[in-house]
């Protein structure tokens, strides 16, 4: 199965800034960790960020009949974005939500997903575990269609 991974706005930061909150491993860790566990699992995986909410739309439009699942951290967009939302939609990817941190544990703003009424399902609060455990439901979502 082909799985794409789409990372929003300011995760090319991961590493860098806050590491109290999203810790020290940084989005190219996040990938290689991803791609080896993708390898024992037998999925191909495609890997992107970007802080252009267009783009983002761009990539979740683009990817019906050439991905099984996306995987998708929309970052900030996450609590705003009914772009993404009508995208996921439209392309009928069955789409997986992931957060590093606890979306539902922080301020309120953050509760709120314009993502998760369109997911399969949402992973939050596990850090870069999180993006693992998305994968391994991109898997099982993919044998049971
Ligand atoms: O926990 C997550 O994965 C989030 O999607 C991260 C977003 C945040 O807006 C969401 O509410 C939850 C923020 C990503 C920005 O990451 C940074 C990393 C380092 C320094 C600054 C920002």
């Amino acid at each position: 199965m082909k799985i794409l991974v789409l990372n929003g706005p300011n995760l090319n930061l991961l590493g860098q800034r806050e590491p109290e909150i999203y810790g020290r491993t940084t989005l190219a860790d996040i990938e290689a960790k991803m791609r080896h566990h993708a390898g024992q699992v037998g999925a191909e995986m495609d890997f992107r960020q970007s802080n252009d909410e267009g783009q983002l739309v761009s990539w979740i439009q683009e990817s019906r009949g050439h991905f099984d699942a996306i995987i998708l951290n929309a970052a900030g967009y996450t609590h705003t974005s009914v772009a993404l939302r009508d995208a996921i939609v439209a392309s009928g990817v069955p789409t997986i939500e992931v957060h590093l941190s606890n979306i539902h544990a922080r301020e309120g703003f953050r509760r709120k997903s314009m993502i998760a009424g369109v997911a399969k399902g949402q992973v939050t609060g596990f850090g870069d575990y999180s993006y693992i455990m998305a994968l391994d439901a991109c898997v099982n979502v993919n044998a049971s269609r």
